[in-house]
């Protein structure tokens, strides 16, 4: 590190290049006010509390530049004095309230040490507020325009939506649209909540005024954000049980004292009336409550029963992406351990499957390449369907503040998201052509020269016949099958193919499809050729994994082919390790994905189905067919926080204990393991997944030993040599591990590959697969392309978020159509649509407007009741079996 060193009250400190006097000045110990300085931000120099000398004058010590030798003097008379006048202007505006005893937040903390009192407000207040927001309220009369709120919210969160109006003292933060805050862009990330100094802008309740920085350290849990995959480290303020505050810690590796709507706001669900506090048991045909020991009697006798009839394999398991990897491991061990059966999946079937299979192929193992700090740092990202402004939001955040700095932005996605309004190219495939589109690029790529020969030539495979493969993929033929203009694509190959350290990012846009393994693998392709993989020339190829534990519900073997740590279940030598650490046999034959489960109920083979945590009746594909498949199974046991779709039909319901509430580790999308602390017990009687669990095992007679979550992520580790390095000791030193991390006394590695891929021949691979069309097609029954997403204010089946303040914000399942579309069929915006597929119909809000394209609709799957599952069909992907939900033939009217 480049340091600078300077002299601060007669002792040398040494800060990074680039520091502030500010910075120097506190890493000398000193404590300044500086009240329109946060260090996520650009600096003001507006509120004049920072004032210190050096070198004769006076500074705010914020916007002065630290340079080798100054000598700063912050002890003087005369500027304490200017310091302390500076805060008492400050306060005599405000009224008194401002300072009441205990008030949190930083204003009230600087006036405590500088022994400024409530008298020194003086203010007559009376501007009012705005309490139109369910999680952001205003208080004008504290507000004192240091701009941190507006600049957060442009530098950080890359919204913009605020703004400060008025002039001299009347100056006043407001939403940048005009009116009422909740009618704003405001996308409730909190980060101005956090950062105001005042508590003018604040979140209602308990927590009022608190922020990350100034909050008692005495009363938090350090846990891990429990919604998506990005891993956000959070702090959660609790009192007699109950949360009071989500806090967005500053330390997190990826958040960096972020959050979204969900992680820090979101929590309402804990105790919604609707939280399931006792199992559940049907008794002539209605679900009745029943004590714990009652229904895990039942529970094993019946999955007893099922395997006596028709043997182990008519049993399976739907493990849960959003429950922790001990929770998974458990999970997976009991089924092949104490039932007998490979019969176990998890969502990733329906979500990154192709990215495991395509980036195991590519590359050798089944995560993202790089670090999200190293991509991050690139000087040009390609952003592949995916949403992360919406689905990702700290991610999306600081993936647009990379480029707000420069960094070049590449989009391909059919609709106009979030990160497309700032990219430099914007590409729009009909949904489902993604492997010509990426041929395409590559076609350029090799036709300009642009790859990089040397790595080609030492560390690939695969060149000759892709690049014959890719002789057909000129940029007019793939403009035919994509739609992209073939101006568009030549200039997105050049971007990419001339940057010196390029990064792609993808979503399901990429593997939701048909071809979805073929789509990553090309997408791959396209790394492998510049060189930027497992190299210092480029940061690889990230999926952003969706689900909270989604890595770790895979890493931990809850996958019908794959053993923790993905050795082959078929390969005797991987069993016999893992014959070895359980104490039993392990089958040898690989088990059912989840759709052939489906299937197998429907043919009557498959007689005992435990679901934990996902609500397959609402989120998986062609939902009619599900409930055909769960209906003919007889036993259905399911754990859950309420009566999702999936639980309402159930035999047996268990109610379990959410994210707040339990102890283990989630990995993250980028495979960093971190751990999850519970904050707060689980309501009534619900327990864990991981006691359930062993609590079904003991029923059967088996102890699945692990007694506690440490004991399972320890007897992980002792299996699968690259988590050999792990264990919640570890974590709760160090904070976040990636894996692979066989050494406990070696850092895991960030960065893949940098010295030979893992694939056996230890080469990157790349993958000559023609361009195939999507399964489903429009014709004229149904002319429209549907494609199904994400919402910024739900998660997923929404049933969680639709029982927070975030129903609020986002009421509805809305269908985005294009004015062209809504004028062929008649389509009024904010009116009731029913679309209609060849499997079955929805009810939707109507949403006109340009974000999709003509022939294309929108909408997500956030509310069950609307059917959006009963849409889309059966096809999936040939490798994975991962659904095409990003392709559904479909029709619409009003209704
Ligand atoms: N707010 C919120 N956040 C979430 C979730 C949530 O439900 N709500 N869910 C979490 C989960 S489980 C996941 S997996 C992630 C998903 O995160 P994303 O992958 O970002 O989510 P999606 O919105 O499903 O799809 C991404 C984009 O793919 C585009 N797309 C569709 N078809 C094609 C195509 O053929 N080619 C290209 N290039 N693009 C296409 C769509 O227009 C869409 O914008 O989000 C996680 N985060
Ligand atoms: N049309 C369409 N459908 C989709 C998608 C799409 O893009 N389009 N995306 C697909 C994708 S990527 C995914 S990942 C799936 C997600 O689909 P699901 O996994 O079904 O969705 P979630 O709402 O995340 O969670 C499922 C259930 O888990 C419960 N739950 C939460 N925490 C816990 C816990 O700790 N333990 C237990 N036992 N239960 C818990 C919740 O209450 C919820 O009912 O949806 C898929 N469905
Ligand atoms: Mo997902």
């Amino acid at each position: 590190m480049n340091g600078v060193t300077v002299e601060v009250d007669g002792t040398g400190v040494a800060v990074p290049e680039g520091s502030s006097l500010l910075t120097a000045v506190r890493a000398a110990g000193v404590e300044l006010p500086a009240l329109c300085s946060d260090d996520r931000l650009s600096p003001a120099g507006s509120c004049r509390t920072c004032l210190v000398r050096v070198g004769g004058r006076v500074a705010a010590a914020c916007v002065t530049p630290a340079s080798p030798g100054m000598r700063v003097d912050t002890v003087g008379e005369e500027v304490a004095r200017l310091r302390r006048d500076a805060v008492e202007v400050i306060v005599s505006a405000l009224p008194p309230r401002a300072l009441a005893d205990g008030s949190p937040g930083e204003l009230a903390h600087v006036c405590r040490a500088m022994g400024i009192g409530p008298e020194a407000a003086r203010g007559a207040g009376g501007r009012g507020g705005d309490e139109s927001h369910p999680y952001v309220h205003l208080d004008r009369d504290l507000c004192i325009a240091c701009g941190r709120c507006v600049r957060m919210c442009s530098e950080v969160q890359g919204t913009f939506a605020l703004t400060l109006v008025g002039r001299g003292g009347d100056t006043v933060v407001a939403p940048g649209t005009g009116g009422p805050w909740a009618e704003s862009d405001c996308v409730a990330c909190g980060g101005c909540v956090d950062t105001c100094p005042t508590g003018a802008i604040s979140q209602p309740g308990p927590a009022r005024g608190l922020t990350s920085a100034f909050h008692p350290q005495e009363a938090r849990t350090r846990t891990t954000c429990g919604y998506c995959g990005v891993g956000c480290a959070l702090d959660v303020i609790a009192h007699d049980g109950e949360v009071t505050a989500v806090l967005p810690a500053r330390d997190g590796p990826v958040n960096r004292g972020h959050a979204c709507v969900k992680g820090r706001f979101s929590h309402g669900f804990r105790t919604s009336p609707e939280r399931l506090t006792r199992p559940l048991l049907r008794r002539d045909g209605v679900l009745e409550p029943v004590g714990w020991d009652e229904a895990l009697a039942h529970v094993a006798r019946g999955l007893r029963a099922a395997v006596d009839a028709g043997g182990p394999d008519s049993v399976a398991a739907i493990s849960s992406a959003r429950a922790t990897n001990e929770e998974n491991y458990l999970v997976q061990k009991f089924m092949r351990v104490v039932v007998g059966t490979n019969n176990v999946d998890n969502c990733s079937r329906l979500c990154h499957s192709p990215s495991a299979a395509g980036l195991t192929a590519s590359f050798g193992l089944s995560g993202g390449t790089d670090s999200f700090d190293d991509v991050a740092r690139s000087d040009c990202l390609l952003v592949v369907g995916a949403n992360p402004v919406e689905a990702h939001p700290v991610v999306g955040a600081r993936l647009l503040e990379r480029v707000l700095h420069g960094a070049g932005l590449i989009v391909a996605d059919p609709r106009a998201v979030g990160l497309a309004l700032h990219a430099d190219v914007h590409l729009r495939p009909r949904p489902g052509t993604n492997v010509a589109l990426f041929h395409g690029l590559a076609h350029v790529l090799l036709a300009e020269g642009l790859t990089d020969e040397a790595f080609l030539r030492e560390r690939a495979t695969g060149l000759p016949e892709l690049t014959e493969l890719l002789v057909d993929y000129t940029p007019d033929r793939v403009t035919d099958i994509t739609g992209v203009p073939a101006a568009d694509l030549v200039a997105a190959a050049r971007l990419y193919g001339r940057a010196e350290r390029p990064a792609i990012v993808y979503g399901l846009g990429v593997t939701e499809h048909l071809h979805g393994t073929d789509g990553v693998r090309s997408l791959a392709n396209l790394a492998i050729l510049r060189g930027a993989v497992g190299t210092d020339r480029g940061h690889g190829v990230n999926p952003l994994r969706g689900q909270n534990n989604v890595q770790g519900a895979s890493d931990m073997g809850a996958l019908p082919d794959l053993l923790p740590g993905y050795g082959k279940v078929a390969d005797p030598a991987v069993r016999a390790r893992a014959e070895a650490v359980w104490g039993g046999p392990v089958p040898a034959r690989p088990g059912l994905r989840i759709p052939d489960m489906f299937a197998a109920a429907r043919a009557g083979d498959l007689r005992a189905l435990w679901v934990i945590g996902e609500d397959v009746r609402a989120t998986d594909p062609d939902t009619t067919r599900v409930a055909e498949a769960l209906d003919a199974c007889p036993l259905v046991v399911c754990n859950e926080l309420f009566l999702s779709e999936t639980a309402r039909h159930a035999d047996v319901v268990l109610p379990v204990a959410s994210w707040l509430e339990k102890d283990g580790t989630f990995v993250n999308f980028d495979r960093r393991f971190q751990r999850v602390r519970p904050a707060v017990p689980p309501p009534g009687e619900a327990r864990t997944d991981f006691d359930t669990v062993r609590a079904v095992a003991a029923a059967m007679g088996v102890d699945l030993r692990c007694p506690r979550p440490a004991d399972a992520l320890a007897e992980c580790a002792a299996l699968v040599p690259a988590f050999a390095g792990l264990s919640h000791g570890r974590l709760d030193r160090e904070g976040a591990v990636p894996w692979p991390c066989p050494d406990p006394g070696r850092p895991g590695e960030a960065k893949l590959y940098t010295e030979r891929f893992a694939t056996p021949d230890g080469r990157a691979h790349l993958a000559a697969a023609p361009y195939l069309p999507p399964g489903e097609r429009p014709d004229d029954a149904y002319p429209l392309v549907l494609v199904t997403g994400r919402r910024w204010a739900h998660y997923n089946s929404g049933s969680m978020t639709r029982r927070s303040g975030n129903l609020a914000l986002d009421p509805v399942d809305l269908l985005d159509l294009h004015p062209d579309d809504a004028g062929r069929y008649g389509v009024r915006d904010g009116e009731r649509v029913t679309v209609e597929s060849r499997h079955g119909r929805a009810r939707l809000v109507a949403r006109v407007g340009d974000r999709t394209p003509p022939g294309q609709v929108f909408c997500s799957f956030h509310f069950p009741a609307s059917g959006v599952n009963r849409l889309t069909s059966d096809v999936a992907d040939t490798v994975t079996s991962c659904p095409e939900y990003k392709v559904t033939a479909v029709r619409v009217t009003p209704s």
